[in-house]
């Protein structure tokens, strides 16, 4: 039979009434595995299951129950407006949202409650490895989100390597307020607290007075989180006693780098990954700590830098256990993102020094934002933007911001409508996340001679 993946909640010992702690309320291991059993016994046999996943514990009541049925999750951001919410619904073929609310109620799928309060053995047989666990919704640089495959196994392979290069144990508290529909925040902020047995506390928001007031070993933070913390000087000097202050899902500036170390007297970690390939390497424990190093391969993952004319900065591929099994419905995009010999193409741009370290340059496509640790196409908020009738072209790029790496501006043309009300549109149909923080009004976009638009020749944001 296969092993348990969420070992800590199958092994007796080491339990305590706030193993978890989300958003404020206490939970044990037992509990969750009740109410997480009673979801199970609930949703079996489906064949794909949604959850709106709000930073409660009922979101990790859910995720849990379903993946002790073996049921795959897909994690649908809570603020996603109706055009975002059903693309994910219908894509997916989600017909259950678990923890839905009236507000879903006029969409795709049937919104079933969930208890924390609820108890039910369960005990059917661990799900195979090869099965998928997530289906994750992340953004290319056009079209929709699309659904990356992600099994139990390269979960597990995960995060069995991130608890060896961190010494991440069930001695540990991890500490961390990341939304629970990423890579980051659900399968290593849960699913790692679950399998190594560490106690978590999920501060429901990521800010620095609740990371300072939470008292953990190992803390977890996009680098705008440490931004913020640098820049509470009492959060930060709080965190001095914490075992491991991790950075990820964007490159963490160095000045931050820098502002913890003095800070807590002590240097951050930083790890690289991707939703289809989860973290892939990562600075060890143990290990040298440097500005804008990510540290070597996981155990297990092989990378290399394609460049051309025999360059040592290129594009970044990476082949190993803990790939995706592919995009959802979208054959075409899945063999796009392998090379012709099956390495993933990540699109970032790296170099890997002599001593194995990497170090991530920047990114091959200018379409890909990243703002606050999110990913977001520009492609996807242009098209949002050229549904509202009073726009006639839009060109969205990511540019330079201190808070949150990049911020994401709106070229359009438009006649009769305001900023804020773009601002607003987007908002209202996509997560709130991707929303343009500037809209910028021009007479006509820059375009070439074949009519395509020349985003490096837009004015300044
Ligand atoms: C503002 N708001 C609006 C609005 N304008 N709402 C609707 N319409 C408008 N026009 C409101 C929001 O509803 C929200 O309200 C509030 O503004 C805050 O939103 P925000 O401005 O987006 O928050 P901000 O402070 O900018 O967020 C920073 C942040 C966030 C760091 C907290 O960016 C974040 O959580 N980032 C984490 C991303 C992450 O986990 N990425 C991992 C990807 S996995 P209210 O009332 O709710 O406050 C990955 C792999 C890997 O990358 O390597 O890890
Ligand atoms: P996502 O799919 O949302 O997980 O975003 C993945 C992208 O985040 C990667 O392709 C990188 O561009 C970026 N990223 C993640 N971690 C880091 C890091 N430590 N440094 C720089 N970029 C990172």
């Amino acid at each position: 039979m296969a092993a348990p993946l969420l070992t800590s909640l199958t092994e007796p010992g080491g339990d305590r009434p706030d193993a978890l702690v989300v958003a404020g309320r206490p939970c044990s291991r037992e509990d969750l595995l009740g109410a997480a059993g009673a979801v199970a016994a609930r949703i079996a046999g489906a064949p794909v299951v949604a959850v709106r996943a709000t930073p409660t514990l009922e979101t990790v009541t859910a995720v849990v129950g379903a993946v002790l049925a073996g049921v795959p999750v897909v994690p649908v951001p809570p603020d996603s407006g109706p055009a975002e919410r059903d693309h994910i619904l219908r894509d997916s073929g989600a017909a259950l949202l678990l923890g839905g609310t009236g507000d879903d109620a006029d969409g795709p799928a049937e919104a079933v409650p969930v208890d924390p309060a609820e108890r039910s053995g369960w005990s059917e047989p661990e799900p195979e490895p090869d099965s998928t666990a997530f289906i994750l919704y992340t953004s290319g640089t056009t079209g929709a989100p699309k659904g990356a495959l992600i099994s139990r196994r390269a979960v597990a392979a995960d995060l069995d390597g991130l608890a060896d290069a961190w010494a991440w144990t069930a001695e540990d508290t991890l500490v961390h307020g990341l939304p629970l529909f990423h890579v980051h925040g659900l399968v290593l902020g849960v699913l790692g607290a679950l399998r190594t047995g560490s106690r978590l506390v999920h501060t429901g928001r990521p800010t620095p007075e609740a990371y300072a007031a939470a008292g953990g070993s190992l803390y977890f933070g996009v680098p705008t989180v440490w931004g913020r913390v640098v820049r509470d000087e009492a959060a930060a000097r709080a965190l001095s006693g914490a075992r491991l202050l991790v950075s990820g899902s964007a490159p963490l500036p160095a000045p931050v780098f820098r502002g913890l170390a003095e800070l807590t007297g002590q240097l951050p970690v930083e790890r690289y990954g991707m939703t289809e390939t989860l973290i892939t390497v990562s600075t060890r424990a143990d290990g040298e700590r440097r500005p804008g190093y990510v540290g070597l391969p996981l155990p297990g993952i092989a990378t290399r830098v394609v460049a051309e004319d025999g360059a040592d900065i290129g594009e970044l591929e990476v082949s190993g256990p803990t790939l995706f099994d592919g995009y959802l419905n979208r054959p075409d995009a899945t063999t796009a993102s392998y090379a012709a010999d099956g390495w993933f193409r990540t699109g970032d741009i790296a170099a890997i020094e002599p001593d194995g370290s990497h170090r991530i340059v920047g990114r091959a496509s200018t379409d890909m934002i990243k703002s606050g640790g999110y990913r977001i196409g520009a492609g996807e908020v242009e098209n949002a933007l050229l549904d509202h009738p009073a726009v006639s072209e839009a060109a969205v790029v990511g540019a330079p911001h201190e808070d949150l790496g990049q911020e994401i501006v709106a070229y359009v043309v438009a006649d009769g409508v305001g900023e804020q009300d773009l601002i607003d549109f987007v908002a209202g149909r996509l997560s709130v996340h991707k929303r343009p923080r500037k809209v910028r009004f021009l007479d006509a976009l820059p375009r070439n001679a074949m009519g395509k638009p020349q985003k490096k020749l837009l004015p300044p944001a």
